[in-house]
């Protein structure tokens, strides 16, 4: 590969040129994964690197700042401490805009969260709880949490639906 290619391509990409065709706007520069996709994230969102959607492995995603939780849930006991990163991180990393997030798990669970929730409050994509990494026979690799102990008004069923675990695939709509 000359350094004339390498110099071009740069510019191209940097201009945001280079992965656009003539009716499609300007995108985000996304890194390609080069470990196993962990999430997709397709639908209205502007940073891609597979066609249409994000395919994001676990190298992108440490990128993101990490934040912790102590809550409990519905489904285990006592307080659970959980570690990962922000929804709203991960959606203003991708330029996503919507009103609607789709959230499917790989037990094919779907759910649709208002985006206003993001905004509202600290929701969580945890990869750890209580300093293990979450397996996909335990709730694995992602599970969305809300932060219910410390808002009331989560502790909810309309809430409590949106605790997608085996979290694997969002769309933006
Ligand atoms: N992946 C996945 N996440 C899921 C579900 C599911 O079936 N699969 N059930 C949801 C529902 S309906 C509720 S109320 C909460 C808690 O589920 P549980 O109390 O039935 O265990 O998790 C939610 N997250
Ligand atoms: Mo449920």
């Amino acid at each position: 590969m000359s350094v004339r290619y390498l110099l071009t391509t740069t510019a191209l990409a940097a201009a945001g040129l280079a992965t656009s065709g003539p009716l499609q706007s300007q995108t985000t520069e996304l890194p390609e994964p080069r470990g196993a996709v962990q999430l997709i994230v397709a639908g209205q969102i502007d940073a891609t690197n597979q066609g249409d959607e994000a395919h994001l492995d676990s190298t992108l995603l440490e990128t993101l700042p990490r934040h912790e939780l102590e809550t409990s849930t519905s489904v285990t006991d006592g307080v659970n401490h959980f570690e990962g990163f922000l929804m709203r991180d991960l959606l203003e990393r991708l330029d996503a805009e919507g009103d609607t997030v789709a959230a499917l798990a790989l037990n094919d669970y779907l759910i649709e969260i208002p985006m206003e929730d993001f905004h509202d409050y600290d929701v969580l994509v945890a990869d750890t709880m209580d300093g293990e990494t979450l397996s996909p026979r335990d709730k694995g690799p992602l599970w969305i949490v809300y932060p219910r102990d410390d808002h009331p008004e989560l502790q909810d069923i309309r809430y409590d639906y949106r605790w997608v675990w085996q979290l694997y695939h969002l769309e933006i709509q």
